[in-house]
């Protein structure tokens, strides 16, 4: 294996790594009450939001669901910002007036900021599609959803305007399998959630979203055919949600025995499993990476602690309407 391969193999891993770290923090600082609001676990996502992250170039846009922090931390947003957003402090993207992943963006790092209503981030990562395509830039917007909001009509309706202007975007539907507590089947009759591109017109796929090699090589193809105006494609990543909806939801309507299928299928321990097999990865390695996550975590921790709330006089600013 060349070398350059173990970096980029090394690297996929420090970024699932560090998402996993970053929000086992993140509802650890929620359960000591640091935290208002609630938190979206990411644990069984991470393949999907790095593998897919790592396919944009630095000039593309992402615009995230609520369990794709990894996409933020691939395209620069630091565990400190991601911190002080959940802790509603100044500093964080959203100036403290927000809190989990709501509208946790920054433009200059191509993220827009996460849309509440779902799939409404579809439509917003379509309108930059289009101003990339009406301004000829080759730019590429990608998107993310859940099985749930699928089955909400924006879903539809970003699909279908997306063939017919051929525009440069790639939706990613993370199939984790439940919307919060509904199960797939009472959601759709259909087997497989891609083929709901066929009806719009633009490919459909399904990948194994618990392995982030194949999330990235398919993310890859469909961000270069975008880019050369060859269209939109719908990459649907099969997953599992490995914890409740929110920090409040104990999940008990999910069987236990779907639980620990899926987590002989954790994304993080299987590419580590791989690595080592391939000799890319060794003890020293391993320790490196995580005495580096745990500092970049405890830094970001507390800069975000010592960072204040947001002054209260500055409470109408950004308000346009
Ligand atoms: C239009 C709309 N209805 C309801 C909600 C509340 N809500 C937030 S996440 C969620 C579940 C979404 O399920 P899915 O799309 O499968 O994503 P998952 O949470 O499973 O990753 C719901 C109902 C919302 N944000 N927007
Ligand atoms: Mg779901």
């Amino acid at each position: 294996m060349l070398e350059s391969d173990k970096t980029d193999h090394i690297k996929l891993l420090y970024w699932m790594m560090l998402t996993r770290a970053v929000d086992d923090r993140t509802i650890s600082l929620a359960k000591l009450g640091k935290i208002p609001g609630t938190i979206f676990s990411q644990k069984g996502h991470e393949a999907i939001s790095v593998g897919a992250a790592c396919a944009l170039s630095a000039a593309d846009v992402v615009a995230p669901m609520h369990r794709d922090l990894g996409a933020y931390l691939v395209r620069g947003m630091t565990p400190g910002r991601i911190f002080s957003q959940a802790m509603a402090r100044s500093t964080s993207p959203s100036q403290g007036r927000d809190v989990n992943t709501h509208g946790m963006g920054d433009i200059e790092l191509g993220i827009i900021g996460y849309v509440s209503h779902l799939p409404q981030a579809m439509t917003v990562a379509l309108g930059a599609a289009f101003s990339f395509q009406y301004r000829n830039e080759p730019r590429v917007a990608l998107t993310f959803t859940g099985d749930g909001a699928s089955s909400e009509g924006a879903f539809s309706e970003s699909l279908n305007l997306a063939a017919v202007l051929k525009l440069p975007i790639v939706f990613i539907l993370e199939d984790n399998q439940y919307a919060y507590s509904t199960p797939s089947k009472y959601q759709y009759a259909i087997t497989d959630l891609a083929a709901r591109a066929t009806a719009f017109g633009l490919p459909g796929m399904t990948v194994s979203g618990n392995n982030v090699l194949d999330v990235r090589r398919t993310t890859i193809k469909a961000i270069h055919r975008a880019r050369n105006g060859g269209g939109p494609t719908l990459i649907k990543a099969n997953t599992m949600r490995m914890e409740g909806h929110a920090l409040h939801d104990s999940a008990e309507y999910v069987p236990k025995e779907l639980l620990d299928k899926w987590k002989a299928k954790d994304p993080i321990a299987n590419y580590k499993k791989m690595l080592y097999e391939k000799k890319v990865l060794n003890r020293r390695t391993e320790k490196l990476l995580l005495e580096q996550i745990n500092k970049e975590v405890s830094n970001g921790e507390q800069w975000a602690e010592n960072s204040p709330y947001p002054d209260p006089s500055t409470l109408t600013e950004g308000v346009y309407a």
